[in-house]
């Protein structure tokens, strides 16, 4: 009885000392910060000097688990779903403003005690478009600060493409380009350059506006879209979310309709191993873009990721990440203009709506930084609201990932039909092995009887 008592006492004492190791060892979830972007999108070194700068700036620790995404729908799902509990989340403008409608986001925390608010050194143009996408009571300021923003264009190759024929989008309907075009994988820039080509002529004489074509959502104007980007068919040499640069620089395809930071890439990387690449936004017009940072409502660790967004605005930080990744940061400081400031250029650029009145002649990458009469022929893309199904059934009819009807019939019956044969041999086989044993049987029998 007394060795039961202390052989009950020892493991009592054993699985108290596993619980309360196991209690001291458990990472609590204010250590983790779970960060949600885009693939390609951030200087690995600039991440992996977070955790150390946030702990000078609030003592504490943090880990931090990274995933990517290439497609913003695929990561708004994701959001919808809530399975990850993301801390903060990198979608683009028109998505941040669907999270906004929907009531996905929670406001990023800017009480950052003695640490800086670098989030005040937004260009003041971001910040004004960002104002475009909020609702009343919920003004997007409050939800999202911009990371990198850039223009619609195309990438193209100069052995094959003079840079008239990038300058138009028409070229991505020219015969002569047959299976040398790649597409981004994204309905929106789709759409909006579907559009645009759809209406060029009204839009050269000035009748109607790019910002009106792209946001036009009306079944006449799908209609429209769909029936462009089907004749773009023959052309497409793939949709894609993040392969173009590569097989630009492999020169397997002449032209890549793409956003400016992947270009600026592509050019660079190209640039080395001596082909040569170029990028222009349109004369038809194009549409300008941003993303930014969200908190989603279900976030566990608000105070690390409002920290994330407030150290991604360092412009020291944000001069890293541009170096690295090719996007150009939302950050405007002067810093970052003499940093971008290039006098080797022989092309002058009104960046004045950027970075203030100090850059309206300025020497600075083109690609990067677009002229003010670029921008002044582009626009926001903004979201289709409820006609965003609508959009996307005519996305996937282009695409082909619908199936018709009749093909669906003939995989339907070619099915049965396999179940059914399938199911007969099965019975064939099943009897036939009956039979056999049947045989077997009788046969024994009648050798035991002689
Ligand atoms: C980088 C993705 C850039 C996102 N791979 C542009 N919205």
């Amino acid at each position: 009885m007394k060795r039961l008592y202390l052989k009950t006492i020892s493991l009592f004492c054993i699985m108290l000392t596993f619980v309360l190791t196991g209690c001291y060892n458990k990472e609590s979830r204010q250590e983790v910060l779970k960060i949600y972007n885009w693939g390609d999108y951030i200087d690995e070194d600039v991440l992996a000097a977070f955790p150390e700068w946030y702990k000078e700036q609030t003592g504490e620790d943090i880990r931090i688990i990274y995933q990517t995404f290439d497609i913003n729908e695929i990561m708004l799902t994701k959001i919808e779903r809530g399975k990850e509990d993301f801390d903060v989340v990198c979608p683009s403008e028109y998505i941040i403003e669907r999270m906004i409608v929907k009531d996905l986001l929670q406001p990023i925390d800017t009480a950052f005690g003695k640490t800086p608010n670098y989030i005040n050194n937004l260009s003041p143009y971001i910040k004004s478009e960002i104002s475009k996408l909020g609702l009343p009571g919920r003004p997007a300021e409050k939800y999202t600060v911009g990371y990198m923003w850039g223009t619609a264009g195309i990438l193209y190759n100069k052995k094959f493409v003079t840079r008239e024929e990038a300058s138009t989008w028409n070229s991505l309907w020219d015969k002569k380009f047959r299976n040398k075009l790649l597409m981004k994988d994204s309905y929106r820039d789709a759409y909006g350059t579907a559009m645009i080509y759809a209406n060029r002529e009204a839009l050269m004489k000035g009748t109607i506006k790019v910002e009106d074509l792209m946001n036009n959502y009306s079944s006449d104007a799908i209609a429209v879209a769909e029936e462009q980007l089907k004749a773009l068919k023959p052309n497409i040499a793939g949709w894609e979310a993040d392969f173009g640069k590569e097989m630009m620089t492999k020169n397997k395809a002449y032209l890549n309709m793409t956003w400016s930071g992947d270009a600026v890439w592509a050019i660079d990387e190209a640039n080395a191993i001596g082909v040569e690449l170029g990028y222009e936004v349109p004369v038809e017009g194009s549409n300008v873009w941003f993303d930014g940072w969200v908190i989603p409502k279900y976030a566990k660790n608000v105070k690390a990721a409002s920290y994330f967004i407030n150290y991604l605005c360092r412009p020291d930080v944000a001069l890293a990440n541009m170096e690295t990744i090719g996007y150009v940061s939302a950050v405007a400081t002067p810093e970052i203009l003499e940093a971008k400031i290039d006098t080797t250029l022989n092309t002058y650029s009104n960046l004045a709506y950027f970075f203030g009145p100090e850059a309206r002649h300025i020497q600075i990458d083109p690609i990067q930084y677009p002229d003010s009469s670029v921008v002044a022929r582009c626009a926001i893309i903004r979201d289709s609201g409820e006609r965003t199904q609508a959009v996307l059934d005519m996305w996937s009819h282009v695409k082909g990932d619908n199936l018709g009807g009749g093909l669906v019939v003939i995989i339907f019956l070619t099915t049965i039909a396999m179940v059914v044969y399938v199911g007969y041999r099965k019975i064939l086989r099943y009897k036939h092995r009956r039979l056999q044993n049947g045989r077997k049987r009788r046969r024994k029998h009648h050798t035991v009887r002689k």
